[in-house]
């Protein structure tokens, strides 16, 4: 049996709705960061509107994680965010730069979804900043250090001509972005065939940036989301080294195949540890979230020695 790169905690589920002190229908698809030494998760929650709001939860071990009594983002009041968010706020990445925890998430409006960038110091305030995105894009992860003078993002555009795909854009002020290029694409008749999008914001390795994305089949019962690796140059990181042909993970305990959407694992966020392991976060079935750890060596192995293509 081939050995498993991901190794799921054994407490999985560890958040769910019943955590949570004000009404929430789901818990997941978490960006998870570590602030003076605890563990900072800003989950997304449905409502009973079906639109969807961000809690935060914080932990001591990266485990056991308490949520606040208040949700940390709710859509904006005041324009033009507000324009922007009136149909909820999803799917939080956080990256720490130069000691500032900036937040990229997806607003939801009758305009479509777009990208918005807010940052905190303490997470005990939130500021915004700036809609990053016209609509049609998702899954924005900022890199956690500047390349070249510039700010490097991965995101993904939304195109009928082809298949949903990994883009690069770099900007000097987080505001103001450009320079884009498409650097990976979904690959025919393999798991991931169908869309592929940034997870967790990428990680500084010796051998290169390590991005884990998700994937996503087509089956006659649905779509099914997994999660995979790819390894991007890391003095130009538009170049990719090599992305892993073998997801990482795939839907398999109860509660990531069956939930608010069945047959779902999504991340928006990685721990990299001092030992050379990360702590992985996933929701599981748009419903709760799940944890599991890796040897980051061992998904740069991956990538390295069974590839597929990137273009
Ligand atoms: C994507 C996004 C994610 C979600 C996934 C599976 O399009 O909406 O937030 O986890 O679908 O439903």
């Amino acid at each position: 049996m081939k050995r498993k790169l991901i190794t799921r905690y054994d407490g999985n589920p560890i958040l769910t709705k019943d955590d949570i002190p004000y009404p929430v229908e789901t818990v997941h698809n978490a960006g998870v960061t570590k602030h003076n030494g605890r563990y900072i998760m800003l989950f997304r929650s449905h409502l009973d509107t079906g639109r969807s709001i961000i809690g935060l939860a914080e932990s001591e071990d990266g485990f056991h994680f308490q949520s606040r009594p208040e949700p940390f983002l709710t859509p904006a009041q005041e324009p033009p965010f507000s324009h922007y968010e009136a149909f909820g706020v999803e799917d939080p990445r956080i990256t720490c730069i130069e000691g500032t925890y900036y937040i990229t998430y997806s607003a939801y409006s009758r305009h479509g979804v777009r990208i918005s960038l807010a940052k905190t110091a303490n997470f005990e305030s939130v500021e915004r900043i700036s809609l990053i995105t016209q609509a049609d894009y998702r899954n924005t992860v900022l890199f956690p250090e500047k390349i070249d003078g510039r700010y490097v993002r991965l995101d993904r555009p939304h195109s009928e001509i082809s298949p949903w795909s990994i883009w690069i854009s770099y900007s000097p002020d987080l505001v103001h972005w450009g320079d884009s290029r498409v650097v990976m694409k979904p690959v025919t008749y393999h798991w991931d065939e169908m869309k592929i999008g940034p997870g967790a914001p990428p990680i500084r390795t010796e051998r290169g940036w390590l991005s884990i994305y998700h994937g996503v089949f087509p089956t006659m019962d649905g779509c099914v989301y997994r999660l995979g690796v790819a390894l991007h140059d890391l003095a130009d990181p538009a170049k990719i080294v090599a992305v892993g042909d073998r997801w990482i993970l795939q839907p398999e305990d109860p509660w990531e195949v069956v939930g608010y959407v069945h047959n779902v694992v999504f991340t928006c966020g990685a721990v990299p540890e001092h030992d050379g392991t990360l702590k992985l976060y996933w929701g599981g079935a748009d419903k709760v979230m799940c944890a599991g750890t890796a040897v980051i060596d061992e998904l740069v192995d991956l990538c390295l020695t069974d590839s597929r293509p990137a273009l």
